[in-house]
């Protein structure tokens, strides 16, 4: 794993149900997170905050909600990924909502094409984010990026990259699911999606799970991990917009970061749906910085290594 971090801001919550993830970012900084990551001995460069349009606040039109203005971020933020990878660093998204998901894999997906690596995703999330147009009432991009990113969606957003689609359903691993409705259901397991739903972590455990989610990792592999804030169970990380009960505890949240820190393969990171609008005294950031601490290498148990 390259010490070569950039961090790269994207302060939109144009895909969103509520306001206020567009002020994640900037949440983040105040909770420490470049010195956090320096104090491992990474070298950090915070390059500031993408810009793009405004939010609008319409409702949906043909059954999505802002697609200009979700199809601008993700353009800009997709390129900006590209190129922090393209010099061997690894980038951390700070977002914004989720749609911004598409922006960020899509172009990890076509770094890899491009140096012959293999891709490996992982989605900590409570929710599937594999609606469509006509799968979701909302219209709201950020329940829709997984289901983009597998060629289903506008040819605005899936076509960011140049390869529709820009992944397969096989490189994805869903972990914490909780929440999915009924039509995204069905077609998550037409897709064939590999979930790791509350029910399996519940049954198999936190150590099970993230064994089984990675295996098959090799020196070509690179690993993404595309962090949903709302995986965490709201009672520790109430500063999300869409709270659902019964995720992973603080203790299976750590040991999920830790298995994924232990295989060294991290190669680029999104830290999705922070909310401060909705927060107490930042509390969910710490957490989530603490957490990509964990990611990172603080181990917070005795163990040799
Ligand atoms: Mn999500």
């Amino acid at each position: 794993m390259t010490s070569h971090i950039s961090l790269i801001g994207v302060p939109t919550d144009i895909g969103a149900g509520a306001r206020g993830a567009s002020m994640g970012p900037e949440a983040l900084r105040v909770a420490g997170l470049a010195a956090v990551l320096e104090s491992h001995g990474l070298q950090v460069a915070d390059r500031g905050n993408l810009s793009g349009p405004s939010n609008p606040w319409l409702p949906p039109a043909e059954g999505y909600r802002h697609l200009p203005e979700v199809v601008a971020w993700n353009n800009a933020l997709h390129a900006a990924v590209h190129d922090e990878l393209a010099l061997g660093r690894l980038p951390i998204v700070l977002g914004g909502d989720h749609c911004l998901g598409i922006g960020s894999i899509s172009a990890v997906a076509r770094h890899c094409r491009e140096s012959g690596k293999r891709l490996r995703v992982l989605w900590l999330d409570a929710h599937a984010d594999f609606n469509t147009a006509t799968l979701t009432p909302s219209g709201n991009i950020h329940g829709m990026p997984v289901a983009v990113l597998c060629g289903h969606g506008p040819a605005a957003l899936t076509g960011i990259g140049g390869q529709t689609p820009a992944i397969a359903p096989e490189v994805v691993r869903q972990i914490g699911i909780r929440s999915v409705d009924a039509g995204e259901k069905r077609f998550v397991h037409q897709a064939g999606l590999e979930v790791f739903d509350m029910r399996y972590i519940d049954e198999m455990g936190m150590r099970h799970t993230m064994e089984t989610a990675l295996t098959g990792l090799d020196d070509d592999t690179h690993l993404h991990v595309s962090f949903d804030v709302d995986f965490l169970d709201p009672e520790i990380a109430p500063g999300v917009g869409t709270t659902v009960p019964g995720g992973p505890t603080y203790r299976e949240a750590q040991l999920c970061m830790e298995m994924i820190a232990d295989t060294g393969r991290l190669a680029s990171l999104d830290v999705m749906e922070l909310n401060p609008a909705l927060d107490v005294r930042n509390r969910t950031a710490e957490l989530a910085v603490d957490l990509i601490e964990s990611l990172f290498g603080k181990s917070t148990l005795m163990r040799k290594k």
